[in-house]
């Protein structure tokens, strides 16, 4: 079988400072290699730098590992071009999916020669994309992070790296008269290597096959098992301050809501109750409450726990602004500018005009011991049992650090170990805001999309974010179906909040049941952000029966169908169990701005052609029954961002056939 973008080339090159100098030393060749299964070495050394490579051929896969080493003391790193696939003869129909850098960035796949929507503003690219990108990021290029695929419609190819313990790898896609190819590189960062210590490239696997969601999920499996991902069970439905109350909480509307949760009972049946963003003195100063939280958070955290329910507490452990003593005290404890001055790590008008926050170097020891009291007293001394862990990008960004060798992987991997370690085993770690990698196996859940709001699109983010990664239902949504491949390899998915509310609001019932269908069947941890005083039953009601259905599919990774055919997923399907047997739940959204006729074609799908012949579905939100005829699912009209979440059921006599990847 002959596949698209089959030539596969090894230019390995690594493009090196040797003190002052530029040096650029070349391990392979642009020849593309041959196919046949087998084994090849690759080995070079110049100037005192020694490089080795080994790519195995198999069936369909290649893997490659490479590293490099030297016993100067002035060998610098700045990037590798590792591997190139290239096609002469793009099918017209091939999409590219690429994955944002970090949690908040937007995900999703995109015709070829299309470049993906970069916000404008530096302020804001900078906390989204990958800060390495450099001279590759051009018009016409599509980037994506950490993994990339492609599908011509007739088969696809997946690109990844299988460890992300060194460095921001990416990936380039690129078209010209030529054809089209797409380049993995490595940047160093301009990190000086140690003498005598290797290198090491994290891995990177190219894997073949009919379509590219299976073979994402089996990238992600890959590097959950390298990583050792946490992915056991967690608890999974909760609620959150942040979407109603923002900063303005107090513990008198904590300890309000806590109570009517508890009034509440089976109408939702709850696990965590989680405190974000507003108790703490200031950004930076975790472990005194400013003047809403008179009592402190201990006596918090008993009441929820008293309560029944695990407490939780948001921390940007990360960033510091001017008011926290940290920065007045410890300038040196950040990461440095060109200027020599602890460096900018974001704007947010939400915590007040005056300036910024700024990064935190968890290079130095001194931050690491500072970090470890703090999560030592959020737990052992209050007894929070969940953490949600923001604005993690920071310690990743560029700069001088403490330590010169460190690269921001490192960096940020150094700092999520200390907390995993001050925190114990058995304390659950949300990462937000977090470049995805180097946090496989320290967080037990990961958000994997910008922040939901009392909207569903807004012009600050049509305009600033280019509708793509900012705060928006709309934009988390298609991070959600884009990233559902990562549910139970990588961590468990965190869709962001649930919000059914009917006042304080924009979302009409469409987009909350939008909200609610695919926050449901992502499987992820589900928690309501509402006032629970105004809550009215009708609205409730949608909120219990996501629960419901979250829990039915925990131990599954759903899938977003259409993924490779459309720039905003509109089918979301996941298979669990419930106490009656197994479920097979499907979601169809009109994401459009108009009405939309839609029918589904069961046997385009390889996972609903089970039901060609056999069933009926009934529609959740509605309880209208839908019937199968002629293997299709015929719906009518949606309205706009409206979803027919549909509950698949057999009929007497027919047998639901397996699934196939
Ligand atoms: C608390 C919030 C919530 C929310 C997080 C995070 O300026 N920004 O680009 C920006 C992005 C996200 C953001 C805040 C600001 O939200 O995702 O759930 O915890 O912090 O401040």
């Amino acid at each position: 079988m002959s596949f698209f973008f089959a030539d596969a080339v090894l230019p390995l090159r690594f493009h090196l400072r040797l003190g002052a100098t530029r040096h650029v030393l070349s391990l392979g060749t642009d020849r593309p290699l041959d196919l046949e299964p087998d084994e090849i070495a690759f080995r070079a050394e110049q100037a005192g730098v020694r490089a080795v490579a080994t790519a195995v051929k198999r069936a369909n896969q290649l893997d490659l590992e490479c590293r490099l080493e030297t016993d100067r003391s002035d060998v610098r790193i700045e990037w590798v071009e590792l591997a190139r696939l290239e096609e002469t003869r793009p099918p017209t129909c091939l999409r590219l999916f690429h994955n944002g850098w970090e949690s908040w960035s937007g995900t999703s796949s995109l015709p070829l020669g299309r470049r993906e929507p970069r916000p404008r503003g530096r302020f804001i690219r900078d906390i989204i994309t990958n800060p390495w990108l450099g001279s590759h990021d051009r018009r016409g290029r599509m980037t994506s992070d950490l993994v990339v695929a492609a599908d011509s419609g007739r088969d696809a190819v997946v690109m990844g790296f299988t460890a992300a313990r060194r460095a921001f790898g990416f990936f380039v896609a690129a078209r010209d008269e030529r054809g089209a190819t797409l380049t993995a590189v490595v940047p160093g960062e301009g990190v000086l290597l140690r003498p005598g210590v290797p290198w090491e490239i994290d891995p990177l696997t190219v894997r073949r096959g009919p379509r590219a969601i299976p073979l994402l999920e089996s990238w992600a499996a890959s590097l959950g098992l390298e990583m050792g991902a946490r992915v056991g069970a967690a608890p999974s439905v909760g609620w959150c301050s942040w979407y109603y109350y923002f900063t303005g909480i107090s513990d008198e509307i904590i300890r309000e809501n806590l109570k009517r949760l508890v009034a509440m009972g089976h109408e939702l049946p709850l696990e965590l109750f989680q405190i974000d963003d507003g108790y703490q003195a200031a950004l930076g100063e975790w472990t005194r409450t400013n003047a809403g939280f008179p009592e402190g958070m201990g006596s918090l955290a008993e009441a929820i726990e008293h309560a029944g329910l695990i407490p939780g507490l948001w921390l940007a452990p990360f960033i510091a602004r001017r008011e926290a003593p940290i920065l007045r005290r410890h300038p040196a404890r950040f990461i440095r500018n060109r200027r020599g001055k602890p460096r900018y790590a974001i704007y947010n008008p939400m915590w007040g005009k005056l300036g910024t926050a700024r990064a935190l170097d968890t290079t130095h020891p001194e931050v690491r011991d500072w970090l470890r009291e703090i999560v030592e007293v959020v737990t052992r001394e209050w007894g929070f049992r969940f953490l949600k862990l923001d604005f993690l990008y920071a310690a990743a960004l560029p700069g001088r650090r403490h330590d010169p060798h460190a690269t921001g992987v490192e960096a940020l991997s150094l700092g999520l170990q200390v907390i995993r370690e001050a925190a114990g085993d058995d304390v659950h770690l949300l990462g937000c805001g977090c470049p995805l990698g180097p946090a496989v196996g320290l967080v037990d859940s990961m958000r994997v999309g910008p922040d939901v709001a009392p909207y569903w699109s807004d012009r600050f983010s049509r305009f600033m974010g280019r509708d793509y990664d900012l705060p928006s239902t709309k934009n988390a949504l298609r991070n959600v179906l884009g990233r559902a491949f990562m549910h139970r390899h990588l961590w468990r998915n965190d869709p962001d909040c649930l919000l059914v509310r009917a006042k304080d609001t924009r979302l009409t019932l469409d987009e909350v049941r939008t909200l609610a269908s695919m926050a449901a069947l992502s499987g992820g941890t589900l928690l309501v952000s509402d006032n629970l005083l105004e809550l009215s039953p009708e609205r409730l009601a949608i909120a219990r029966r996501a629960v419901e259905i979250n829990a039915e599919l925990r131990d599954t990774t759903p899938r977003a169908l259409d993924l490779m055919e459309s720039g905003f997923p509109t089918l979301f399907w996941g298979r669990g169990e419930s106490n009656d047997g197994p479920v097979e739940y499907l979601a169809v959204c009109n994401p459009l701005e108009r009405p939309r006729a839609r029918t589904v074609k069961l046997a385009a799908y390889p996972e609903l052609g089970g039901w060609v012949d056999a069933a009926w579905a009934a529609e959740i939100w509605t309880g209208a029954k839908v019937a199968i005829r002629s293997g299709e699912i015929d719906l009518g009209t949606l309205a706009p961002h409206e979803t027919r979440l549909l509950s698949l059921r057999l009929s007497e006599t027919s047998v639901r056939g397996q699934p196939q990847s």
